[in-house]
């Protein structure tokens, strides 16, 4: 058998993309709050506080605040041994400065993770994702500024203490590597709270905030080892690996550079210090990253115990090429579109090969446990009539995620823990506000408008799925 027996089969989602309830229970807005709806290459609107008149798809989500019950009794049928989800941050700290949590807040994660072990199911919580309270982001400017780190350590205690006894696999910043794209600037909102204002370089300003990041996390994975030797802490990176457009030595070397931005922030995780390239880098462009005397063993004492990653696509660099395509979420200003691939209807090239090589390349570089903790396949699906739906290629396109996986596991030898499909309900898209970009094996009815009934419906593939899971993934 390729997985362990204890092999974490789940599902993945994020608060702000399914909860709703955006004002419910005394939870205060998050920087998710105040973005509109986009679609594929219409960039998602960051309005000045909640602007009357707008729609902003994250107030409802899917409403699983409310539903959350009903939702969890469908993945229990699928058979999920875990459920990757996020507390909303600013249901427990409303602002984000204050001192006492909310109870209420507090008391929602007790029933929702209560819940989950009812019914066997392991809850993964990741600690921010992409929805820190909007009050530090516009009172604070977000990670750039210093004391952000006092505010979230507290909020990662204050959470990890309470619910120590349920919730073992935490996780602290989502996909901290997105923000190394400056050219859109949805990532640095989402990833840190933060707007940059004329004049200044998105790029110095991003390592800044990210480096306050870096230490905050460092110092949750301190406290974790504080409340209880049972918690797991990891890291989450986005992992779209890059391939050299060509065997020319210079694309191949263009290759190693552009990777530097993905390693850099899993290096700081998993090592404990930055990669000397980080350093040249910023030596060489003037850039003048702030730390503070005890930043280095703070980072050194901090490493993660795992390594959570999303996975979706690959990405290819040519050398003479200079130019961003806004379209491309993967991109570097030297992105190329892959050849030997095909792409989504948003342009994600779709490459299950891209999965094992990417497994290879972290435990070879890290030798950490790896959590695929987020791959998947937006569409546009189809509800027939009977409230069924033909997803033949989203079965098509896990299973040949899966197949690459195990061979990662059985051939390579790489320790994996788990794998938890992204938005296994469907539910509001990050990058797009969409509805319509959906990943789910249950089919949610809501349309980009706002519009539909909520109601919940299985499509093909969460047959496909439970069979996945009953067999541990001998049959894929
Ligand atoms: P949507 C880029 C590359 C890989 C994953 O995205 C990414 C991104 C975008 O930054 O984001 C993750 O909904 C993210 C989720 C998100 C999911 O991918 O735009 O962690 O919050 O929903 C899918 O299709």
């Amino acid at each position: 058998m390729a997985f362990k027996e204890n092999f974490l089969w789940g599902g993945a989602v994020a608060a702000h993309q399914i909860e709703g309830g955006w004002n419910k229970g005394g939870k205060g807005p998050s920087v998710a709050d105040v973005m509109t709806a986009g679609a594929h290459g219409v960039p998602r609107e960051i309005t000045d506080g909640i602007v009357e008149g707008k729609y902003y798809p994250n107030h409802e989500g899917i409403n699983f605040y409310e539903n959350y019950k009903e939702d969890i009794a469908l993945f229990a049928e699928m058979g999920f041994k875990c459920f990757r989800t996020s507390i909303a941050w600013s249901r427990i700290f409303p602002k984000g400065d204050e001192l006492e949590p909310n109870e209420d807040g507090l008391k929602f994660y007790d029933d929702l993770f209560d819940e989950l072990l009812k019914h066997g199911i392991e809850p993964v919580v990741t600690l921010s994702h992409f929805e820190m309270p909007y009050h530090l982001a516009k009172e604070y400017g977000g990670w750039r500024n210093r004391d952000v780190i006092g505010f979230f350590v507290h909020y990662a205690a204050t959470v990890m203490e309470r619910y120590k006894d349920k919730v073992k696999y935490w996780m602290t910043f989502n996909e901290i590597n997105n923000q190394k794209n400056t050219s859109n600037p949805i990532f640095l909102w989402t990833c840190s709270g933060v707007k940059c204002e004329e004049g200044e370089n998105p790029e110095e300003v991003m390592y800044q905030a990210v480096h306050h990041e870096l230490v905050a996390s460092a110092l949750a994975v301190k406290a974790a080892r504080n409340i209880s030797p049972d918690l797991q802490v990891g890291c989450m990176v986005a992992m779209v690996p890059i391939y050299p457009y060509s065997c020319n030595p210079d694309d191949m070397m263009l290759q190693v550079e552009s990777m530097h931005d993905r390693w850099l922030f899993a290096d700081v995780h998993c090592r404990g210090h930055y990669g000397a390239y980080a350093l040249k880098e910023w030596e060489r462009k003037g850039y003048n990253i702030k730390m503070e005397p005890g930043d280095a063993e703070i980072l050194a004492e901090g490493t993660v115990d795992y390594i959570g990653f999303s996975y979706y696509m690959s990405d290819a660099v040519k050398t003479g090429v200079n130019e961003i395509d806004p379209t491309n979420i993967a991109g570097s200003s030297a992105s190329v579109k892959n050849p030997h691939v095909k792409a989504s209807d948003w342009g994600w090239q779709i490459d299950p090969v891209g999965l094992r090589y990417s497994l290879n390349m972290l435990y070879e570089r890290y030798e950490l446990p790896l959590f695929i903790v987020e791959n998947g396949f937006g569409a546009i699906d189809v509800k027939n009539e009977d409230g069924t739906c033909d997803d033949d290629y989203r079965i098509d396109y896990l299973g040949a995620h899966i197949k690459e996986m195990k061979k990662a596991v059985e051939f390579d030898g790489v320790d994996l823990m788990g794998y938890t499909p992204w938005g296994c309900i469907d539910l509001v898209s990050f990058t797009t506000g969409e509805m319509k970009k959906r990943y789910g094996f249950i089919y949610v009815d809501r349309d980009n408008e706002g519009n539909g009934t909520l109601e919940r419906s299985k499509k093909k593939s969460f047959d496909w799925y439970k069979q996945v899971i009953a067999t541990n993934g001998e049959e894929v």
